[in-house]
């Protein structure tokens, strides 16, 4: 899904104006072309001028919903971000408001139309042209603070990561430094694209590689997956959380020499946090293969025993074609 080319929701004064600007225009060009008495001039100039306004804003207030995402149609991840990034009812109303301003201004047009069509002489014809501007007018401000808020909720919705949800996807989580990053590229090989992520300020992490002939996106979560989620607000676990709805499977590293700075012991009770809360195929990395010490595995095993685990190093590519092999067992690779 990509929400950055979603368009800006002006001001209210502002589909007033482009309003009022095409109904001057269609008024200049139609009093070039017609004949007729003054009256009869009149009444056709300012009716068809009442006429395109109603189109132009008719035309920008539908648009303004038409465009906007369907929260209820989104997948299930973008969903639960928009349920804890922006206030759900109030989007709705706003909505709701939107449709009201159009249909509100679409039957004064008809009115006003009519009104001058049947008007008797100039003057008549002035007055409801003007009282049609100024209840039209009063009618697309009040719904001022509703575009203001659907405004804003369109640069939140802006700053969601664009995902592939499509595609099977593994995410990787563990404490900082363990080496989920270098993980990342050693599976995918490339660069990650960072796709921005509501209450992180590091961003997703995001490769591709191919297994077994099948794309598989895989997600390195810095500054998500990488804490105790007791320490997190409900908004901010919410968020978070929201990654389930994606991931098909779970790589969690360990760094079992504790050179990343947090103890093994630290890092086990993350790993069953994330397995309570996710509930989907967590599979055990114990990265540094290169640098660790048997001790220090085996006290790993021992406290992890009915995990699946494999040993690798992400920086010297040690394991990590059986570490591929064993997520491949889950079936969604084959
Ligand atoms: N010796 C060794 N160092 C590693 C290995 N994998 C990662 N590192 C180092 O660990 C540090 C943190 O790695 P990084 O991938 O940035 O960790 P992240 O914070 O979990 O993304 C870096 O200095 C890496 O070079 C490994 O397999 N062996
Ligand atoms: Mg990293």
């Amino acid at each position: 899904m990509n929400f950055q080319t979603l368009q800006k929701v002006e001001k209210s004064q502002f589909y007033l104006d482009v309003a009022i600007r095409k109904g001057k225009k269609e008024a200049q060009k139609i009093r070039e072309s017609i004949k007729g008495d003054r009256l009869k001039k009149t009444v056709i100039i300012e009716s068809e001028r009442i006429k395109a306004v109603g189109r132009v804003l008719h035309g920008e207030l539908s648009s303004i919903v038409r465009n906007f995402p369907k929260v209820d149609e989104l997948d299930d991840f973008y969903k639960e971000l928009v349920k804890c990034t922006i206030d759900y009812n109030k989007l709705k109303k706003s909505f709701g408001a939107v449709n009201w301003a159009d249909q509100q201004s679409e039957r004064l047009g008809r009115i006003y139309y009519g009104k001058i069509r049947a008007s008797k002489d100039v003057k008549a014809v002035y007055t409801h042209k003007n009282s049609y501007y100024g209840r039209v007018s009063s009618t697309v401000n009040q719904i001022k603070d509703e575009l203001e808020f659907l405004e804003s909720a369109r640069k939140i919705l802006k700053r969601f990561p664009s995902i592939k949800t499509g595609l099977t996807t593994i995410v990787i989580a563990g404490f900082p430094n363990v080496g989920k990053t270098t993980l990342l590229r050693s599976i995918t090989g490339s660069e990650p694209e960072i796709a921005p992520y509501p209450f992180t300020t590091q961003g997703l992490m995001i490769g591709y590689a191919n297994i077994n002939g099948k794309k598989v996106q895989f997600i390195d979560t810095p500054g998500l997956l990488d804490r105790p989620l007791e320490k997190r607000n409900r908004i901010e676990l919410q968020s978070m959380l929201a990654l389930k709805y994606l991931a098909d499977a779970i790589i969690f590293v360990i760094d079992p020499t504790e050179t990343c700075g947090y103890d093994v012991d630290e890092q086990l009770q993350l790993l069953e946090d994330v397995r309570k809360n996710f509930k989907i195929k967590v599979t055990i990395a114990i990265n540094k293969h290169d640098i660790s010490e048997k001790q220090q595995i085996t006290y790993i095993k021992e406290k992890t025993e009915k995990h699946e685990i494999t040993e690798i190093s992400a920086e010297k590519g040690i394991g990590l074609k059986e570490l591929l092999e064993k997520i491949g067992q889950n079936g969604f690779l084959a």
